[in-house]
């Protein structure tokens, strides 16, 4: 993964050499084009953490969508802001007639709209909404999961594995990594604590360990400083608004000598803890709520080439639907779902 960030300059130095070489085209009054051909039509899919496998996925299903209906999608990382403003800038140079996008905040919504259509680009967003004065800008379609339903699945999960193992309540503890400043994240946390409760789990018991970065280290740091502060607590659940998540937190409770037998961890996604569910012992990383990145890619590519081709406008909000992945069955239900 530690390629990625290569990758992505990599394709920033071949962009800007496209669009430099074709600036020379121009200007000699030449192109290679035949008279009358058609260009393909091209499309930017830009994503806030490029290293994370679900974003890789989703590049994967809008690459899938570009080869079925002959567009072409320009893949970039952008890690902030100024990252997202430039790539804008460079797709539009390229001859992108609009763009895909995770952004890093979701406060630059206005600031992104108004250089899109400053560029005549059309914007879908995929995972993380845009907001505008503390709201959702509901005005620029969506294509997302359906996050409380998928929280909840998750809840409800951790509370059913830890009656099969016949934990006793007053022993447990949940760990709750969350990203609050994050409307998709927060309302799969919450809804996760609120199945949990919903099923008799004592509220009292129940611990957020807020994230600062939504990264493995940033929810590493979160669990530690949660741990520390409640030495008493014999077994866990831990949950979070992804697998990345979940997974610093397990590494944390590891680190205090917890493993599968004494803590119980479910991410999101499904598609950052393969690595994970395939090590030959197993950890308390019991499995994840998959929700299909390449299907998410898929459709917000295609709703976007459509939208761009054919006028069609895309629907405002479009959400998937998440299963629960373990040891056991992750094998099989990735390969169905053309992930492996
Ligand atoms: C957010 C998270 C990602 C993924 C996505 C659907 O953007 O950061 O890991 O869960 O929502």
């Amino acid at each position: 993964m530690k390629s990625l960030p290569f990758f992505c300059a990599l394709l920033l130095a071949g962009l800007t050499c496209l669009v430099g070489c074709k600036r020379k085209e121009s200007s000699a009054g030449a192109s290679s084009e035949p008279a009358g051909a058609t260009e393909k039509i091209k499309i930017g899919f830009l994503v806030k953490q490029p290293e994370e496998p679900w974003f890789q996925y989703e590049w994967r299903g809008a690459d899938k969508a570009g080869a079925q209906d002959g567009f072409e999608t320009i893949k970039l990382g952008v890690a902030d802001g100024e990252k997202v403003m430039a790539a804008i800038d460079n797709i539009a140079v390229a001859g992108a007639k609009g763009f895909v996008i995770c952004t890093p905040e979701v406060q630059l919504g206005p600031t992104i709209m108004s250089r899109a259509k400053q560029k005549g680009l059309k914007v879908i967003t995929v995972d993380d909404q845009f907001v505008s004065g503390g709201k959702i800008m509901g005005d620029v379609p969506y294509v997302g999961m359906s996050a409380s339903q998928i929280g909840q699945a998750q809840g409800e999960a951790l509370f059913a594995e830890m009656k099969k193992r016949g934990w006793s309540l007053n022993e447990v503890g949940v760990c709750a990594v969350t990203f609050e400043e994050l409307d998709t994240a927060r309302e799969r946390t919450s809804s996760s604590i609120a199945a949990l409760k919903a099923a008799g789990f004592p509220e009292a018991q129940i611990f957020k360990a807020p994230q600062k970065t939504t990264d493995i280290p940033g929810s590493f740091d979160a669990a530690s400083i949660l741990l520390t502060q409640k030495p008493d607590v014999k077994k866990w659940l831990i949950l979070g608004m992804n697998d990345s998540a979940v997974m610093g937190a397990v590494r944390a409770v590891e680190a205090r000598g917890f493993g599968p037998d004494t803590a119980i961890g479910i991410g999101i996604n499904g598609t950052d803890c393969i690595d994970e569910l395939r090590k030959p012992k197993p950890t308390a990383f019991f499995g994840s709520m998959l929700v299909s990145a390449p299907y998410e890619g898929f459709t917000s590519a295609e709703l976007l080439y459509k939208w761009i081709k054919d006028g069609v406008q895309p629907p405002m909000d479009t959400r998937t639907k998440g299963i629960l992945i373990t040891r056991e069955n992750f094998e099989a239900i990735l390969k169905r779902e053309g992930i492996l």
